[in-house]
């Protein structure tokens, strides 16, 4: 199976909660590896546009003041089948529906605010790393 990389965003309620390191743990200990990560503030125009797909969706307007109401901390990851594997690793987008031991089963309130992001295909990663990082911002060779 081939390296793949996927984009991650932990969510403004995961900072406020103060689950940056717990969450990176899971992450790391489910062996991603950190290509890249940063804190940043969105902003609702950054938000709107990383949600573009979703903006006739009725949560759109809710989506983007939560996803601009603090800090995240989006990250490059790269593993063997990591689109697949860290969305399972996450659980499903309604916690309430997510498999027990999943990052959100255990922390997320809200189909809303539910912790983190992971990218929903390979084509779909690579846009979204490119939206939070620049090509030199990716350390891809760790040796
Ligand atoms: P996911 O791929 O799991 O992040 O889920 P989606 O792309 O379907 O949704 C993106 C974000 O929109 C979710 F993280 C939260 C928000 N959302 C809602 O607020 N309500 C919904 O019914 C669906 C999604």
């Amino acid at each position: 199976m081939a390296a793949e990389r996927t984009l991650t965003i932990l969510k403004p309620d995961c900072v406020r909660k103060n689950l940056v390191g717990e969450v990176t743990k899971r992450i790391q200990d489910a062996g991603f590896k950190i290509l890249a990560m940063k804190m940043t503030r969105l902003t609702k125009d950054t938000a709107g546009g990383f949600y573009a797909v979703h903006k006739e969706r009725p949560f759109f307007g809710e989506l983007v003041e939560f996803m601009s109401s603090g800090p995240c901390v989006p990250m490059v990851l790269e593993k063997e089948n990591a689109i697949a594997d860290f969305r399972e690793l996450i659980g499903a987008t309604n916690p309430a529906e997510a498999d027990e031991g999943t990052i959100r089963a255990d922390f997320a309130d809200s189909v809303g605010e539910n912790i983190v992001h992971g990218s929903d295909s390979v084509e779909n990663g690579k846009i979204e790393a490119a939206y939070f990082f620049a090509e030199s911002d990716i350390v891809a060779n760790q040796a």
